[in-house]
């Protein structure tokens, strides 16, 4: 069980454990053989379903998306997947993304009733001529596939709705993914907030070295109807390319879908930066063009093909966690360019 103690601890522990090297004012985490990261706190539960696939030597594509099932079916997770809070208008809406290392994709976006968007959109990478599929239409293939049409909303997602109601402020709170997630699963005892956003996204490497890559979410609680986020969004909210590496993002898609921000990190790897400073650039890019994004909250982990893993955020508090053959409960905090609190 993870507490504030085993996250700092962690911290310290996790650079001689899977062997960080400092070069400069820059650490790098190496992870050894087949391995997945994910962001956030509850990355640590989704990792370990990704290894039970990794380590009996399955494939990073099955891994990525048997552990972003994980946070789709926590009802302590507000929101990816059930339980996701919904936007202004009660509808709880999901996007999510899937990539293997040949390149193919598949997405959903705006998709209701559907728990588990991240196995739709790799049936939509799988099954149809098409890397998008949104709202009706989305729904639409996935009940002709044979998921279960579903009420997503669940009675505590719509009391916190009701509540939201009251002044119906759109602000999205900077790390609410943890500070909502932790209050609910009463792991820290911070005090939660009106959430209003969480995504988990995941990076995989198989014993093939192959990579894969996840990332689902409700988005942005209470958004506009028919609001999409960078998460569904390939190269956005995700990217991968088997012969450099893969990203993903968190925190306020309009800043990333603005930057391609994904996208932009691997290729930054590919001229020869490591994960933290691609990272760190994307995160930066943002911060040029619009500083009082700073305000925001953004943060991109990544992972290079000989297992190097990077992720920096705009403000402290920021989380990724990351699992390999040696410590399948590894909490990292995000590197930032502000610190908070
Ligand atoms: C979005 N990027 O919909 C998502 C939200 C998120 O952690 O990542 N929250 O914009």
């Amino acid at each position: 069980m993870l507490n504030r103690r085993g996250l700092i601890g962690a911290s310290l522990v996790g650079s001689t454990l899977l062997g960080a090297k400092a070069s400069g004012a820059e650490a790098t985490t190496k992870l050894d053989g087949p391995c997945v990261i994910s962001t956030w706190d509850f990355g640590v539960a989704a990792n370990q379903a990704a290894w039970a696939v990794l380590s009996k030597g399955g494939r990073a594509l099955d891994a990525v998306e048997a552990g972003a099932r994980v946070p789709e079916q926590d009802l302590k997770n507000h929101t990816v997947g059930r339980a996701g809070y919904p936007d202004r208008d009660g509808h709880v809406s999901l996007d999510a993304c899937i990539m293997d290392a040949q390149g193919n994709c598949g997405s959903v976006a705006a998709l209701e009733h559907i728990a588990h968007p991240i196995s739709v959109a790799r049936r939509v990478m799988e099954k149809t001529p098409h890397v998008m599929l949104v709202g009706a239409g989305a729904l639409q293939f996935a009940i002709e596939q044979g998921f279960p049409r579903e009420e997503l909303l669940t009675p505590e997602s719509k009391a916190a709705w009701e509540a939201w109601k009251t002044d119906a402020k759109y602000a999205p709170k900077a790390n609410i993914e943890n500070l909502d997630y932790r209050s609910t699963t009463g792991q820290f005892g911070t005090p939660g907030g009106a959430g209003n956003h969480d995504t988990i996204g995941m990076l995989a490497i198989d014993a093939q070295g192959d990579i894969a890559g996840a990332c689902t979410t409700s988005g942005m609680a209470w958004k506009m109807r028919g609001r999409v986020g960078d998460s569904p969004i390939i190269g956005a909210g995700l990217y991968v390319d088997n012969e450099v590496g893969g990203a993903t993002s968190t925190g306020v898609g309009e800043e990333v879908i603005r930057n391609v921000g994904s996208f932009l990190v691997v290729e930054l790897m590919r001229q020869g930066r490591s994960p933290e400073a691609a990272c760190r650039e994307a995160v930066e890019r943002i911060l040029r063009k619009k500083p009082h994004a700073k305000d925001f909250q953004v943060g991109f982990l990544a992972v290079n093909k000989q297992g190097e893993v990077g992720a920096w955020a705009i403000q402290s508090g920021f989380t990724y966690a990351l699992c390999d053959g040696k410590r399948q409960d590894l909490l990292l905090p995000g590197k930032a360019t502000y610190q908070v609190g």
